[in-house]
């Protein structure tokens, strides 16, 4: 590390969800803050967003866009490895992208195993209201049945985008001051002889995060990148939760 330079906290988005639901299109305008009309299929992309919380900590957003089509289902895993939080996105038009979001759901409990995953459910395209084939209510329930928040977005008016990634960034923060708070009392129950489940995923969830990388080296030229952001909407830069 250079002597300009500083370790950031570094939080890792992964974007997933079935083909064609809108995952690019939604990264690209809370990134570069553009609408892609194109469907151009993606493999993975990794994007990275300096993000100010409370006005006075800069971190950095690393946003992983994944692949939806059943072609690509066997990355996965490994997209699912390298995430701290997770955007669950399907498209209000397409019923088919809701439900398949279930496998999703239970392949990132299957592999993270954790107690808490932080996950925000991403309900995109609600500009086409007259195409719609998902009841608000139905996101709902399938929200409340993750228990996780339902965001309604579109990619393409630039609805809700700035709130979904922030849903999903305060989520991991919530869960790591758990975590902490977890850490802070774990020895109360080092020598009972019988651990409840709860609190064996909890320990596992310490290790885990661990092996996720949450360090980004912040230079100057950064700095520089962040000047003038603060009053930015068009989420060019940097964004201000
Ligand atoms: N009307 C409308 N169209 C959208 C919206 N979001 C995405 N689209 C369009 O839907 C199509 C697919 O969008 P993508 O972002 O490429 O979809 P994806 O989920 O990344 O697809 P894969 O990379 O194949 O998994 C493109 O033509 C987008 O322009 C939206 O909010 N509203
Ligand atoms: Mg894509």
């Amino acid at each position: 590390m250079s002597s300009k330079s500083r370790l950031i906290r570094a939080y890792q988005l992964v974007v997933l969800g079935s083909g064609a639901v809108g995952k690019s299109a939604l990264t690209i305008q809370f990134i570069q803050g553009k609408f892609v009309d194109k469907w151009d299929p993606t493999i993975e992309y990794a994007y990275h967003k300096p993000y100010m919380i409370g006005g006075e900590e800069i971190v950095m957003l690393n946003v992983l866009d994944t692949a939806g089509g059943k072609e690509y289902q066997s990355l996965r895993d490994s997209y699912i490895n390298r995430g701290e939080g997770f955007l669950l996105v399907y498209s209000v038009t397409s019923r088919t992208s809701f439900e398949e979001l279930r496998s999703f759901y239970q392949q990132i409990m299957q592999v993270k195993d954790q107690y808490t995953i932080p996950i925000v459910l991403v309900a995109n395209k609600c500009d086409l209201e007259y195409k719609r084939q998902v009841s608000r209510n139905e996101g709902r329930d399938l929200a409340s049945l993750f228990g996780c928040p339902l965001i309604e977005t579109s990619a393409k008016l630039r609805i809700n985008i700035d709130e979904a990634f922030g849903a999903c960034v305060r989520a991991i923060r919530r869960q790591n001051a758990e975590l902490k708070h977890w850490k802070s009392v774990s020895t109360k129950f080092e020598f009972t002889e019988q651990r409840p489940e709860a609190i064996r995923k909890q320990n596992k969830d310490l290790r885990r995060k661990k092996s996720v990388s949450t360090k980004f080296e912040y230079t100057e030229q950064d700095s520089e990148h962040l000047s003038g952001c603060f009053s930015d909407s068009g989420g060019s830069s940097c964004v201000v939760l």
